[in-house]
């Protein structure tokens, strides 16, 4: 696909693109959309031929408090870096509710203005999601391109995706914002279409680009969607041999990948920056009592994390929904831990996993003992370690089988004598407690997980525990 316009359509997702995103493709250089024309490519939004100098600005809204958009404007300054450019001065403003037209008022659209020339800035950068219509309205009156923070992570998504599923699903994120935003860049879009044939009678420039980019979308949702398939049918083969599934989640860079390497050989990418990893890895782990586990390590959170990203990284997280039971890894040494594991819970609970067994990991206990001790306390059954160092892990073994004792269901049945093949399977794939036998056959209490419980459900009785 080349490095400007739509991508060829007939590039499409093999069959067998599978979740651990081993597939190298080597660094995407297909990034050439300036800042300020937001999608002037399909992976980038971010010219980062120079570093580009920013004004980032944030709102208070109605009850809100200055001290958190300070705190969301320090981490934008962080997103805007990750994404190759610069923060050069930051404006404020507290309002009751964001102007319809331009988000701040037009007194403060003015002073962002004359900093900006001020500073020479090259572009705006707002905290808050704005409409398609102030985006457009703000850049006609800041002179300069003007985007938001979901611009800014969907950028950093398309610069760190690898794998062709992660492309896919950040391509199909970036259509997603771009679809309302067309109109604004109607210019740019217009030069690369064109040719004979590709308009229909009456159609505008800007209904064939809106009805190209809507083909291209339905496309990669449809590509997406075998993938997942696939996915389904191999995580189906896993609960066969009736190992768990435990999922890595947590905030960006709070070391999650760190983790899966520190407990099994993955060797997957561990970076002082957010959004390393966006594809899942999966690795079989032995427990020290001898089970094994498959683990998993998954894309981090972040706060206001664009809808667009969620929807499109749905599939990726279906190891998070399906999961027994998940290691909630938090930093220790951030400035705000609850801010953070509010904002990862937020998201699971949009895609669907907020039912699933967590065990608070509080991670880089190393860089913050004393904030490492005070969150444990405050979070009963969980464990502090250093990811990093090794220290703490054989605590967080214990606790994790522990908690996988824990959602495994107590089942009673009966086996009949005839039937030596079931109650090796019992024996097999579950913990047996108690064992004795009557006229009716064996009878058997054991701890199963739910694959296992399911398959013998025939033999189970009433009255399990
Ligand atoms: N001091 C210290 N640093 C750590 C520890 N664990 C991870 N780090 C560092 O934190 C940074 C982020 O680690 P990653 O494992 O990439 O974090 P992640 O959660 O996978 O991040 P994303 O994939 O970007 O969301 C790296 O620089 C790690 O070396 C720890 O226990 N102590
Ligand atoms: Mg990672």
């Amino acid at each position: 696909m080349g490095d400007h316009g739509f991508p060829d359509e007939a590039d499409i997702l093999p069959e067998e693109s599978g979740p651990t995103g081993s597939d190298e493709t080597g660094p995407d250089d297909s990034h050439r959309g300036a800042f300020g024309e937001f999608g002037g490519g399909s992976r980038g939004l971010i010219d980062r031929a120079f570093r580009e100098r920013i004004v980032l600005a944030g709102v208070t809204l109605g009850g809100g408090d200055r001290e958190s958009t300070e705190a969301s404007l320090d981490e934008l300054a962080q997103l805007v870096d990750t994404a190759g450019a610069d923060a050069v001065a930051r404006v404020h403003q507290a309002r009751q509710s964001p102007d319809a037209a331009t988000y701040v008022g037009s007194g403060k659209a003015e002073e962002i203005l004359s900093i900006s020339n001020e500073l020479d800035a090259d572009t705006v950068v707002f905290d808050d999601e704005l409409s398609p219509a102030q985006q457009g309205n703000l850049t006609a009156i800041l002179k300069r391109s003007t985007l938001d923070r979901t611009a800014v992570i969907l950028d950093i998504f398309a610069q760190n995706a690898s794998s062709i599923e992660g492309k896919a699903q950040v391509e199909l994120a970036q259509l997603r914002y771009r679809l309302p935003r067309l109109r604004g860049m109607g210019e740019k879009l217009s030069q690369q279409a064109g040719g004979i044939g590709t308009r229909g009678p009456g159609e505008t420039q800007l209904e064939v680009d809106r009805r190209r980019l809507m083909r291209r979308m339905s496309r990669l949702e449809s590509d997406l969607k075998r993938v997942r398939r696939h996915r389904a049918t191999q995580s189906k083969a896993r609960r066969r041999t009736s190992n768990r599934a435990v999922a890595i989640v947590g905030y960006t860079n709070s070391g999650k990948s760190t983790l899966l390497n520190r407990l099994t050989d993955a060797g997957v990418l561990v970076e002082d920056r957010l959004f390393a990893t966006l594809d899942a890895t999966t690795r079989r782990m032995d427990l020290p009592g001898g089970e094994s586990v498959y683990m998993t390590d998954t894309v981090g959170f972040v706060r206001k994390l664009p809808h667009q990203l969620v929807d499109a990284f749905k599939s990726t997280l279906d190891v998070v929904v399906d999961a027994d039971l998940l290691l909630h890894v938090v930093d220790c040494s951030d400035p705000d831990p609850s801010g953070s594991i509010d904002a990862v819970c937020y998201v699971l609970r949009e895609i669907g996993a907020d039912e699933v067994p967590v065990l608070y990991v509080f991670n880089k206990a190393d860089l913050a003992p004393e904030a490492a001790v005070r969150l444990v306390a405050g979070e009963p059954g969980s464990v502090s370690v250093s990811a990093e160092s090794g220290e703490g892990i054989d605590g967080l073994l214990e606790a994790l089988g522990r908690c996988l004792r824990d959602v495994t269901h107590l089942v009673d049945l009966v086996v009949p004598f005839d039937r030596g093949d079931v109650l090796a399977m019992i024996h097999r794939e579950g913990e047996v407690l108690e064992e004795t036998a009557d006229e009716s056959g064996w009878i058997v209490r054991a701890r199963l997980d739910e694959g296992s419980a399911g398959r013998l459900s025939e033999f189970a009785v009433e009255g399990d525990g």
